[in-house]
């Protein structure tokens, strides 16, 4: 099955394609000439996820999906939650100056406990129908005290899942792709895209 993942971020690309496998061909914005930079301007990751799938679809007419991620932290009521890739107010997707930010709120707070949580929405275009779906995937674990690991992007220095000693950055992709709030996402997605192929 063929369908258009709505990501700019190369980094998420090869995430759910190594966890989806070759059963599907997810095919990128940039496969299908698409180079805008789609805005978010949703106030919660379902509203973005369903915003930046529905621009595709009614640009392009394909079948597509799209993830919406925030990391949200108990201590700070949520933040940066669905304002994750702007979070230091100044540049758009500038991951150490996030994690710069978000380590200088949270200060020397004892409370560091955080989940990453991701919204997957697809629009698929059957012979008949539009089917509009939303899946949810989520990991708690908690904010380390300093920056650990190059693996990984985003805040991933930053995030130790629960059952873990260190964070994803230093854990690697094959781990973090069994366990992470994308994996448990995306997993529900290709059961419900299986089921429907059945
Ligand atoms: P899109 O083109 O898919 O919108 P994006 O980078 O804007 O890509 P999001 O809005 O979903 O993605 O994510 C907000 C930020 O949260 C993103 O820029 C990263 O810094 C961070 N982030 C998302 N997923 C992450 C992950 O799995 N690990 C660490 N940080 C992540």
């Amino acid at each position: 099955m063929k369908i258009v993942f709505a990501t700019n971020n190369q980094n998420k690309l090869s995430e759910i394609r190594n966890i989806l496998g070759s059963e599907f061909e997810i095919v990128s914005l940039h496969d299908i000439g698409c180079t805008e930079d789609i805005p978010e301007t949703g106030n919660t990751l379902e509203e973005n996820a369903l915003i930046k799938a529905r621009y595709v679809y009614n640009k392009y007419g394909l079948s597509c999906f799209a993830d919406d991620t925030g990391l949200e932290v108990e201590a700070l009521g949520g933040a940066p939650g669905v304002r994750s890739a702007r979070y230091d107010g100044i540049t758009d997707h500038d991951s150490e100056a996030n994690m710069r930010k978000l380590l200088r709120e949270l200060g020397d707070n004892n409370n560091r406990k955080a989940q990453f949580r991701t919204v997957i929405a697809l629009l698929l275009k059957t012979s008949n129908q539009l089917i509009s779906h939303t899946f949810e995937g989520k990991i708690e674990g908690h904010i380390a005290l300093t920056k650990q690991g190059t693996a990984g992007f985003g805040y991933d220095p930053l995030f130790v899942p629960i059952g873990y000693q260190q964070s994803f950055a230093q854990l690697g992709m094959d781990i973090k792709n069994q366990i992470s709030h994308r994996a448990r996402a995306v997993k529900q997605l290709a059961d419900y895209l299986k089921q429907l192929n059945s």
